[in-house]
Order: structure tokens, then sequence, then C-alpha cells
């Protein structure tokens, strides 16, 4: 079974990386310059040159990238090339304001595709396996990015798409998908759904999962690992840096090696914009380094995350990005205290429930109040009024505990959250601010 997808580059000494990073850092500058007017203007400016990055040392020297500015050039001014270069167009659509529109060449695809299948390969995938794809095809990355992935490493790829989940479960059992590609709020809906149908996991011949496209936590693996009977890989990605592949988990699981030869990785103080060491947990930022049509740089995810350059037993040597904790943007500032839904996940989890829960948030006379509905697990629903209250003590207890602030705790019924296809909806946030 193949290792690795590209040896050459996943094993490369820092000092082959450190070149090649830096020689493409000073020509992708230079494009930005020549090319992108927005940069233009910010470099001028800042009274910056191209000629003035030498190396990928200087990479602090150079501007920030954010949201907004995709949005203020919205759908086309941040693109570097002419449009008879342009191959596809991809878009995410954010909770606010207008979408993100990016753009790849040729080049672009073949760059993401190559990411999508090294993550491929790291969980395990060879090409006698069948992948099967349950991300949203359409201006949604994840679909098209595994897909891509899976065709360049040499599987056979199954565009399912996502939603009819009786119809992913049939695919499942009669084609003898090997490797499952969706979200894992979602393969966790098909993990309870193949428990309701009543159908042992381990007569599918499902091997591994890649989820990502949301935070998920270390509990929640593990849940997903026991319902599909797999193991499960984490992978990252973003629209406006490529896709799903721009990092990926190996067989350790222990944070995902970033592509760093097409994608170089910043955590910054999201205060100060200070770069921070490695280790230290801030706001993870991207330099396109290897892309044509939007390179972006410095480029502010808002996504919480840390950097570890330790040697990783896999053998890979690019560098990896720990689990991310959210988004800073995700953050929910409840009565002065910062709240991450990832830690109510943490807390459901840690107490032996299923991570089927909603946070609703309200502001009555002026004072935040926060739900949360948990649905209660099978074995739960014949228990005594007086059993799910004591229950729900506990949960407020620990919830209290972890969180620093008060949370009101519901048991509801089974199954009457609504379930996601794709991005879970965690959190709804009534306060009128
Ligand atoms: O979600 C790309 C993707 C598709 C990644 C499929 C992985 C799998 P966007 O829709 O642009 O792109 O959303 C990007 O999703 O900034 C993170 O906040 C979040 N995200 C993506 N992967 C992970 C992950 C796709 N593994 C935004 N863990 C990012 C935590 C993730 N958050």
């Amino acid at each position: 079974m193949p290792k690795y997808f590209n040896p050459e580059i996943e094993t490369a000494s820092r000092d082959y990386l450190t070149a090649l990073q830096s020689a493409r850092l000073i020509k992708m500058v230079q494009n930005c310059y020549d090319n992108v007017p927005f940069y233009r203007k910010k470099f001028d400016e800042m009274g910056l040159l191209p000629g003035d990055i030498h190396s990928i040392t200087d990479l602090p020297k150079l501007p920030f990238t954010v949201k907004q500015d995709l949005r203020d050039n919205y759908p086309f001014g941040l693109f570097a090339v002419p449009r008879e270069k342009l191959m596809r167009i991809h878009a995410s659509s954010g909770t606010t304001g207008k979408q993100t529109v990016v753009g790849y060449t040729k080049h672009d695809i073949e760059v993401w595709s190559e990411g999508a299948a090294r993550a491929i390969v790291a969980a395990g995938g060879t090409k006698e396996d069948y992948v099967h794809v349950s991300y949203g095809y359409g201006l949604f990355t994840g679909g098209l990015g595994l897909h891509y992935g899976a065709e360049r490493m040499g599987a056979t790829a199954i565009p399912v798409s996502s939603g009819n989940t009786q119809r992913q479960i049939q695919i499942l059992q009669d084609f003898g998908s090997n490797i499952l590609c969706c979200t894992p709020s979602y393969a966790m809906y098909i993990g309870e759904s193949v428990r309701r149908m009543g159908i042992d996991p381990k007569t599918l011949a499902l091997r591994a999962g890649i989820f990502g496209a949301e935070a998920w936590s270390e509990n929640m693996r593990r849940e997903i690992e026991k319902a599909l009977d797999i193991k499960a890989y984490d992978i990252y990605g973003l629209s406006e840096i490529a896709g799903p592949g721009v990092s990926y988990e190996c067989q350790m699981q222990t944070g995902m090696h970033v592509c760093e030869d097409f994608f170089y990785p910043e955590i910054i103080d999201p205060d100060t914009l200070e770069p921070l060491p490695a280790g230290k947990y801030g706001e993870l930022v991207f330099t396109c380094i290897g892309k044509e049509a939007l390179p972006l740089i410095r480029y502010r995810t808002r996504d919480i995350s840390a950097l570890s350059y330790e040697q990783c037993e896999c053998g890979r040597t690019l560098v990896k990005m720990l689990k991310p904790r959210g988004r800073s943007d995700d953050m929910l500032i409840i009565r002065g205290v910062n709240v991450f839904p990832s830690q109510v996940e943490h807390v459901i989890l840690s107490l032996g429930m299923e991570p089927n829960y909603q946070i609703v948030v309200d502001r009555i006379n002026n004072l935040d109040t926060m739900t949360v509905k948990i649905e209660l697990s099978d074995t739960m629903v014949s228990d005594s009024v007086k059993e799910i209250e004591k229950q729900e003590h506990k949960i407020h207890s620990t919830m209290q505990a972890v969180l620093g602030v008060s949370a009101e705790i519901k048991l509801v019924e089974p199954l009457s959250l609504p379930r996601s296809e794709g991005k879970a909806v965690r959190v709804i946030d009534n306060r009128q601010i």
C-alpha cells in the first residue's frame, strides 16, 4: 500500500521546503503586484516593492488579506489572470453578506487535486478503493474537491453528493464503498441511520472516512469510528485558499499535515497581529505560494489552531496544524464570557451522550440566556422524569464548570433536532444587538 501520494514533497527536508517556499513566494508577490490592482495599491501605500521580499522569512513584511477584501472586490476583482485562463469558479456562502467567489486555472485545479489526493492516500486509500463522496457538489468545494482528489490518486470516485440518507446507505452496501467523505455531523447521522435500519456496520466494506468542513472534537471522532466501524480522519480547507486538502490527517491522527509547498501557514495573535511561535494557539493565516488565479497574501482564516513542527511518526515532514478549536467569529459572548460551540460539544460527549444538540441564545431583560437542547439517547427515553431531571442537573453543573457560565439544559426527544447533510447549524442566536 503506498504510504504517501507525493513522497518527494511529503517527506522533504526542512531546508528543501524553505528554499522552495522562498522561491515561490518571490514569484507570487511579483504576480500580485503586476496583476492585482488591490495588492499593488496596498504595496504602494506601505512603500513596499516586490524586490523587498527575498525569502519566506520576509513574510511578516507583507500585508494581511481578509474576507471583506474579497467581498469589496466581488466577484472577480482579486483574480490575477485573464478570463481565458480561468477553468473553474467556486463560492462559499457566509452567514452574512455576499458570497465569497474564488477562481482556478488548470494549474490551480491540479494543485488542489494534489492536496486532496494526498489526503486520501494518507487515510489509507489505494487505487482499488471506491471513494464515496457525500459532500455537496456545486459551488461548495467539498464534493468536487474530494472527487478530483480520488481521480488523481487513481481510486474510483462515486459522486453521490449529499442528501437522501437511505440511498447513501444502500450505495454503501451495494457498491461496497471503502472510503466515505462528508461532514462529521453527516457521518454521525449516517451512522445513526445505519443503526436504526438494523444494519451491522461490520458488514459494510467501509474502512475509513475523511471528514471536515466544520470543527469536530476527538470525542466525536470516537463516536463516528464506533458507529461506522471505521477510522475517521480530519481534512481541512477553505475555498479562498483552495478547498478540502489544504491540510489532512495521516494514520497518527494527531493533527493535519499542511500542503506547505502550496499554502504557507502562520499563526498570529488576532489582536496584535504578531506571528506566534509553534505550539501556541492563535489565528491561522495562509499565503498561497503555488496558485495562479487567486494568489492571496496572508489570508486571515479566523480559524483558531496551532502549528507543530515535531517529527511525525508517519514520516511526513510537512508541518501539522492541530485540530481547529473553532472560529474566532463563531465565538459567542454570553454575559461577557467567551463560549465556543466546540466546548459545549465536548461536555456533551464526555458525559456519554451523542452530539445531537442545539444552542439557543437569547437576550431577556437585557440579560443573555443560553439554552442547550440535547437529544435523549435511545436508552434514556424510558427513564423516569426524575432520572431525566437528574441528568439535566448533572449536565448543567459540568457545563458551568467548563464554560464558566450557566446554561439551561433541555433534554429533548430523539431525532427532534434538525439534522444536517452539510455543515451543521449548531447555534441560533436570537439576540438583536
Ligand atoms: O469547508 C472546504 C472543505 C470541504 C474542507 C470539505 C474540508 C472538507 P468553506 O466552505 O470555504 O470550505 O469553509 C471553510 O470551514 O475556514 C473552517 O472554519 C471550516 N473548516 C473546514 N475544514 C475544517 C476542519 C470548506 N477540518 C471553513 N475542522 C474554514 C474545522 C473546518 N473547521
